[in-house]
């Protein structure tokens, strides 16, 4: 049996990102509902993000995405989350809110507006430098609706060109995280559809360009932790952003539709030796319905459930099992894991490090969902599903 405290240590340890953009009104196409207290501006949202951090002790960073969180002086919102006991994360870029990215951004077949598209990127990196973040994240809304529309091909070329001025901007200790997924807004073919073609143009690119694994963007039934083993195996694996997803790209909490599935996730990564390297954990999720603050928390412990349970996977006896071609035992094993309840191990770490046990529970009594109530009217939203 793993070593419980190791296991502990390990949890400790661990880091999950927050998103600017979780702590904002969201919704969907149809409607947006609008809840109290919710975020005004960047500084707002960082405030939250702290309470999330402060009853959890691990999501002590939190992304940007620009410009939904556009500020004068970034060095200064980097300040202030530090006065604030958090840190500024992965910077997410904003290539798909404007009226010229109609036909796409750095794959759109006008030089014009991939120059655009292009300078937004840089522009993200000057931000970085001022926030001394160190993850660029690119998702690309760009591709076609309907066959012969624009030249797939050619399309890739202009991807491939685009990424590389990038690439060549990025300093020391930056990186280059390129996101995937496989429909939508494009319904007939998406420029960065899948883990493959993320991982050939990361490949090319070098060592500072990495995938990231969007838990929403594949098609059901995919086998995600196959593909999270495979870039580790190939070094490819940047991070995560987690959500859940029953139909689409819901952005429902992590954990919440499929938690064994964010379990064989887990496991993977702690198998291919991801889980104390630099593999960032981040959220991305929108909380439509539910109270905002507590549903973050939520899903912060649900990836602390879904690592504690990987953690506890018997690695000596299913390799044993294994060996033998013991597909029962070996099922078994990963079974035992997955279904220990972690939840008193958990509060043990949390206690140790001298969190309330309960960090909702904790939440609920500080009174911060009353005071930001009180004090912010008028929230805006997070910029996304309007
Ligand atoms: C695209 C996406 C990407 C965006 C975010 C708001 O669906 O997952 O990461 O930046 O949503
Ligand atoms: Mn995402
Ligand atoms: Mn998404």
């Amino acid at each position: 049996m793993p070593d419980q405290s190791a296991v502990k240590a390990a949890l400790a340890a661990q880091k999950i990102e927050t998103p600017s953009w979780a702590y904002g009104n969201s919704g969907t196409r149809f409607k947006v509902f609008a809840q109290q207290g919710v975020p005004r501006d960047p500084q707002e949202k960082l405030a939250d993000a702290a309470q999330v951090h402060a009853f959890t002790g691990v999501a002590p960073t939190v992304a940007l995405h620009i410009p939904w969180d556009r500020v004068d002086d970034y060095s200064a919102l980097a300040k202030y989350a530090q006065d604030h006991g958090v840190k500024l994360g992965a910077i997410n870029s904003n290539t798909f809110q404007d009226d010229d990215y109609k036909l796409g951004s750095i794959c759109h077949p006008d030089a014009g507006v991939r120059r655009k598209a292009l300078d937004h990127l840089l522009e993200c990196v000057d931000i970085m430098d001022a926030t001394g973040s160190r993850d660029l994240k690119l998702w690309f809304a760009d591709g076609t609706n309907y066959p012969g529309q624009d030249d797939l091909r050619g399309r890739q070329d202009r991807l491939a060109e685009g990424l590389a001025e990038v690439y060549q901007r990025l300093g020391d200790g930056q990186r280059m995280l390129l996101e995937y997924k496989f429909f939508e807004p494009a319904f007939y073919a998406t420029d960065v559809p899948d883990w493959g073609t993320a991982y050939a143009h990361c490949l090319k690119l070098g060592e500072k360009a990495q995938v990231v694994v969007d838990t929403g963007h594949h098609a059901p039934g995919t086998n995600i932790e196959f593909i999270v083993a495979t870039l580790l195996r190939e070094n490819k694996l940047g991070g995560f952003d987690f959500n859940s997803r029953f139909y689409a790209d819901d952005d429902l909490m992590v954990g919440a539709a499929d938690p064994f599935q964010l379990f064989r996730i887990m496991y993977e990564v702690v198998r291919g030796g991801g889980y104390t390297s630099d593999i960032a954990f981040m959220l991305d999720q929108c909380h439509n319905i539910e109270a905002k603050i507590p549903a973050i928390i939520r899903s912060v412990m649900n990836v602390q459930e879904a690592t504690a349970k990987a953690l506890l996977v018997d690695r000596e006896a299913l390799a044993v099992a294994q060996r033998e071609g013991d597909v029962l035992e070996a099922n078994a094993v990963l079974m035992d894991a997955y279904n220990t309840d972690v939840r008193p191990l958990l509060a043990e770490v949390r206690e140790e490090m001298g969190l309330d046990p309960d960090p909702i529970a904790a939440y609920r009594r500080s009174g911060w969902q009353q005071h930001i109530t009180a004090e912010r009217v008028g929230g805006t939203q997070a910029g996304w599903g309007a």
